[in-house]
């Protein structure tokens, strides 16, 4: 039988088969990534063939099959491996907030690091409109204009009040989308409000830290009416970068790729090489000099404390 996975909590994989109808498998066996060491073999979105199991109404997977794309982060406890978000999308939606929690612009940076090595269209969504003052709202939109320039359509939204949510639906519609961003935010909340009838459980973020308190625990994919699927998934505390060199991160950044190549050296990472194009159009304002500056801090983590040693050479 073939399904695709649309639950993942650990041991057990909620697979739905062609039939809609929806089977608790296990999997056997092993299920490998391009040689990544992997937390979970499996992630919400794959397709998988599966035997149900003898007097059973449970299944196995036995094979996952070829993935067009997927979603890594780095795992929180075991920093050597990656963990699987989600594969077989179609697009991102990575949610975030001005404040409740606060904006952290090198966060988006970095997972749009991610989705652009995988060519998986992104769109920005900052959500919590109704609580936005307006120094906020200028906030929003230096934002926009940053992300806009560079091709990443961004979007206001406000669960609460319903502002955006229809502009939200027309990104969504008969596509599979997969819904990311920190904790608290508002990811599960702007679900409820795009499906209703999920009931899916939200909750405040805590006063004390103004962050949110990890309330959705597992990824999991449903079904809109108006056509299309969307992954909620659990908020990201960070990201990691195990799986990229200087170079694929420098491949990118999107907006560099206009200048790269007339860098004095082909193989410029735009960090301290003289005749550097892309640090002239930094300088030039052509670039943003916030996405330049977690750039230079995605370059440092990817390469270590060696980096600048290793510089010299050029
Ligand atoms: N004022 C306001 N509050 C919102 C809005 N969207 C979400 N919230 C609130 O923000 C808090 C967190 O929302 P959740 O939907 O649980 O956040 P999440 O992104 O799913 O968080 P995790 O599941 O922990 O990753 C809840 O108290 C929501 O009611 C919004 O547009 N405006
Ligand atoms: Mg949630
Ligand atoms: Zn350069």
């Amino acid at each position: 039988m073939k399904g695709i996975i649309i639950k993942s909590t650990g041991k057990w994989y909620n697979v739905r088969l062609e039939n809609q109808e929806v089977i608790r498998c296990r999997i056997k066996g092993k299920f490998k990534l391009e040689g990544l060491r992997l937390t979970n073999p499996v992630a919400v979105g794959d397709r998988v063939l599966l035997d149900q199991e003898k007097g059973l109404d449970t299944g196995i997977i036995t094979k996952v099959l070829a993935r067009d794309n997927y979603i890594l982060r780095q795992s929180t406890r075991r920093r050597h491996f990656m963990h699987l978000i989600a594969s077989n999308l179609d697009q991102v939606v990575l949610i975030s907030t001005i404040k409740y929690p606060s904006l952290k612009l090198g966060f988006i940076d970095r997972f749009l690091l991610t989705s652009e090595s995988h060519n998986i269209p992104t769109y920005i969504i900052i959500n919590k409109a109704d609580l936005y003052t307006e120094d906020d709202l200028e906030l929003y939109y230096g934002v926009k204009a940053i992300y806009e320039r560079i091709g990443y359509k961004t979007l206001l939204t406000s669960a609460t009040t319903g502002e955006g949510v229809n502009q939200l639906k027309d990104i969504l519609k008969d596509k599979v989308t997969l819904i990311a961003g920190h904790s608290g935010v508002g990811k599960s909340t702007l679900t409820n409000a795009i499906q209703p009838g999920l009931e899916l459980v939200t909750q405040e973020i805590s006063d004390y830290t103004n962050k949110g308190m990890h309330t959705t625990t597992f990824a999991e994919m449903h079904p809109l009416d108006f056509g299309g699927q969307l992954i909620d998934t659990p908020g990201i505390k960070e990201f990691g970068f195990i799986n990229m060199s200087p170079q694929d991160v420098a491949h990118n950044y999107k907006e560099f790729f206009e200048y790269s190549s007339k860098c004095k050296f082909g193989n410029c990472l735009h960090i301290n090489e003289p005749k550097c194009a892309v640090k002239e159009a930094v300088e030039n304002g052509e670039i943003s000099e916030l996405r330049y500056q977690s750039y230079l801090s995605i370059q440092e983590e990817v390469a270590g404390r060696n980096y600048w040693e290793r510089q010299t050479d050029w």
